[in-house]
């Protein structure tokens, strides 16, 4: 199906120095992208969501590892999953991940024709909010499709750093394959395994402003420390993978999380069950 959006003029493209930072070290980043008022918009449905304020399908949020495990009481979310399709009659997320101002240098990595993947919105608190060990996004993803790259665009809603743990990487890890990753002991957030061989010391941390955007290969080994401080550290992450991608097990994809139709065609064939808005979710899904 023809849906492409032309003419495109892409007035956000990736600069020169951009590329040889995504080609050299898997990254970069990108300042002033959202300003306040539009990250606040993100975050109050979020914060909305987190309190339970808001509905939201329980299987799309997890929890806080340090709740789950009984060691503290509190409001124990760390992150929603799929919030673009979020029930709440709210297409704001589902915008942001077709925004030009943070696709438009997508395209210039992984062609025209974009699927999303996860959007992912971590909300990390004050004191209780856990890092993520060392991993590649890669890992996760190829359970799902055959092809390389995607892009994943960590979006600061408010200023990260090393306090209140903002997002650490191994520049030029994207370069050495995906790595082994086994299970961690102690309470961390569920779902994630830890990256074998990747060392603290090579790691370096992005610590950026709200508004900014960071953009990293999948195959970039990173990490987050924990929130020692009295700050939020909340972040809008999205991932894109080309819409030609070859899918792994096609019929395995996910019915509660297809791939979302971010911009350009689709592919028979290809990822067939594109989602193209918001889904409308009950608590009993
Ligand atoms: O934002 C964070 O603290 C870590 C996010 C992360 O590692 C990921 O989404 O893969």
């Amino acid at each position: 199906m023809d849906t492409r959006t032309t003419p495109e003029k892409r007035k956000f493209r990736l600069t020169p120095e951009e590329r040889s930072s995504w080609d050299e070290k898997g990254y970069f980043v990108r300042y002033d992208v959202f300003t306040k008022k539009e990250n606040d918009v993100l975050a109050q449905i979020a914060d909305d969501i987190a309190i339970g304020k808001r509905s939201f399908p329980d299987y799309h949020i997890f929890q806080n590892a340090l709740v789950r495990d009984g060691k503290i009481e509190a409001q124990g979310i760390y992150a929603m999953h799929n919030i673009q399709y979020v029930s709440c009659n709210c297409s704001e997320f589902l915008a942001r991940t077709r925004d030009p101002r943070l696709t438009d240098p997508v395209v210039d990595i992984l062609g025209p024709d974009l699927l999303g993947l996860n959007n992912l919105y971590i909300w990390k608190p004050p004191k209780i909010g856990l890092g993520f060990p060392w991993h590649q996004d890669k890992w996760y993803f190829n359970h799902q499709y055959k092809t390389g790259t995607t892009v994943a665009t960590w979006s600061a809603i408010d200023n990260a750093d090393k306090d209140n743990g903002c997002l650490y990487v191994i520049p030029g890890s994207h370069k050495y394959g995906v790595r082994e990753h086994k299970e961690l002991e102690g309470s961390q957030q569920g779902e994630f395994k830890q990256a074998q061989g990747a060392r603290d010391e090579d790691g370096v941390a992005v610590e950026v402003p709200a508004g900014a955007v960071i953009y990293f290969n999948s195959q970039v080994l990173h990490k987050s420390t924990d929130n020692r401080s009295e700050r939020f550290r909340r972040a809008n992450i999205a991932h894109y993978i080309s819409a030609t991608a070859e899918w792994t097990r096609p019929e395995a994809v996910n019915k509660k999380r297809p791939p979302m139709w971010i911009r350009g065609e689709t592919y028979p064939g290809m990822a067939d069950e594109v989602q193209r808005d918001v889904i409308s979710i009950l608590q009993s899904d």
